[in-house]
């Protein structure tokens, strides 16, 4: 195992955050090796972790004042053995190729979670789409789109949006894509429910994560109800999160965006989300913005100087993570626990950090890691990629119904396989296990490939 580590940190080194997802995978499994040691032979781990292709190409595209930029396009197709390359895209200057396989290869498990025939992938662009008009947006996307075309289809590769890439990025992606293939189907999914989408499908990552938060605090005879709960972010997966918690009865204090957080000791209620929503989606402003509406809340900016994020220093019951990878460090950690927390749930993926991870274990908080707990998006996907199928939609009720089942069955998923394997209520070794017994499974299927 160790060995293993060793050959990917000469192989790929840098990759610190793919380095990351896969230490953390790697010790989960230990013991299902332990119990099936014809898998070192067979190189299992070794297969899984090299990306069945990896494609990167240049995207130049022109601003409003006729300036041409060049950026950097990627796919990265990790596995297909439980169905087509399925995961989402990433418009952020920060995306690197590091960023994108840690990405793909967390997808893996994640779909194989959610029961449906989805393999795993990631794509995205070292693009920033915050302060550019629609049209340099569209351009981007045309031009994006004119190449990723070659290497996607609906039974090929199905992408979706991701940090920067919402519906609008989604639209445009789309419509370059129907344009050269002449072809209108089901090959990206976060679509407009006007033009093929699911009902849902914006809501399903956030609504997702309250689901599996709601049935970790049954398994302690406990409800959302009356609990105080910092979330992070301010984009989709923040919203919806926001939203589920303050219809169950949560109390919603914080968001936040790459500039700073907003605390609302009051609680954002529906109308205020509303605002937020308003805000992000349609103007594209900043949480900053908030308090100019409601002044009796305060903001903070961002302050790099800090080893902790202030965010989370704040007395509450639930941390739900909702913006980025390791936004929750050590320090952070403790500043949680000794402000009360009980239950960590990642609506990001990948937002606590390793050493921040052991914390919560350690104290036996409920911990629920993003591959489980964020899989409402992409299991949603799979139900519009269902749906496209089939020429029909389902009403939101029945998409709504579907999800909080997928989401019951995976949480119930990795209590029985940490259970099974010893570690009875660590949700991290459940996810990891049940997620990576199935690929294995399908991979022993499917032969030497
Ligand atoms: P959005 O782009 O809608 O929102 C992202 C939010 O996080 C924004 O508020 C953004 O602030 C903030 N953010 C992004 N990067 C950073 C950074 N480096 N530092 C601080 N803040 C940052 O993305 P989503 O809500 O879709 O995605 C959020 C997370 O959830 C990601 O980890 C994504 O991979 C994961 N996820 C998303 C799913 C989905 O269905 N959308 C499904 C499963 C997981 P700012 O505007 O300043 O950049
Ligand atoms: O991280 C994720 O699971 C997503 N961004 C959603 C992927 C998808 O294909 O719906």
């Amino acid at each position: 195992m160790a060995d293993i580590m060793k050959w990917i940190l000469a192989r790929d080194p840098g990759e610190r955050e793919f380095h990351q997802a896969v230490k953390e995978v790697i010790e989960s499994v230990r013991p299902v090796l332990d119990r099936n040691p014809g898998y070192i032979q067979l190189a299992l781990l070794e297969r899984i972790i090299e990306p069945e292709r990896v494609i990167m190409f240049r995207v130049p595209w022109m601003d409003d004042q006729g300036q041409v930029h060049v950026n950097r396009g990627y796919r990265v197709e990790m596995s297909s053995v439980l169905g087509p390359y399925k995961g989402g895209l990433r418009f952020h200057p920060s995306v690197n190729l590091s960023i994108l396989k840690f990405l793909a290869f967390e997808q893996v498990f994640k779909n194989a979670l959610t029961t449906l025939p989805m393999g795993g992938a990631k794509g995205g662009s070292d693009f920033e789409p915050k302060g550019k008009s629609d049209n340099e947006v569209m351009r981007f996307c045309q031009s994006f789109m004119s190449e990723l075309s070659h290497h996607i289809g609906p039974n090929i590769d199905i992408p979706e949006g991701g940090i920067g890439v919402g519906a609008r990025e989604i639209g445009y992606l789309f419509g370059m894509y129907k344009k050269q293939r002449n072809e209108f189907s089901g090959v990206l999914t976060g679509k407009s429910p006007v033009w093929g989408g699911s009902f849902i499908r914006p809501e399903a990552t956030g609504y997702g994560a309250v689901y599996f938060a709601a049935e970790m605090l049954g398994t302690q005879n406990e409800t959302i109800e009356g609990k105080v709960c910092l979330v992070s972010g301010a984009g989709n997966v923040a919203q919806f999160t926001a939203e589920k918690l303050i219809e169950l009865g949560g109390k919603v204090l914080t968001l936040s965006d790459s500039s700073g957080y907003i605390y609302d000791e009051e609680g954002i209620d529906k109308g205020k989300l509303a605002f937020v929503k308003r805000l992000k989606n349609i103007k594209r402003g900043r949480i900053s913005e908030y308090i100019d509406k409601y002044s009796e809340a305060q903001y903070t900016e961002a302050d790099t100087s800090l080893d902790y994020n202030p965010l989370w220093n704040h007395s509450a019951d639930c941390a739900f993570p909702c913006a980025t990878q390791n936004e929750i460090n050590e320090k952070d950690a403790y500043n949680l626990i000794n402000n009360g927390i009980k239950l960590v749930c990642e609506g990001a993926d990948m937002p606590v950090a390793p050493k921040a991870i052991d914390i919560f274990l350690d104290n036996k908080l409920l911990y629920a890691p993003g591959k489980a707990a964020n899989a409402g998006g992409v299991a949603v996907s799979g139900l519009e990629m269902a749906q496209n199928r089939m020429l029909l939609n389902w009403s939101a009720e029945e998409v709504d119904r579907r999800l909080k089942e997928i989401m019951h069955n995976i949480h119930q998923t990795c209590l029985d396989a940490a259970a099974d394997f010893g570690q009875p209520g660590n949700y991290l070794a459940g996810a990891n296990i049940a997620g990576f017994m199935k690929v294995a499974t399908a991979m022993l299927d499917q032969g030497l490939v």
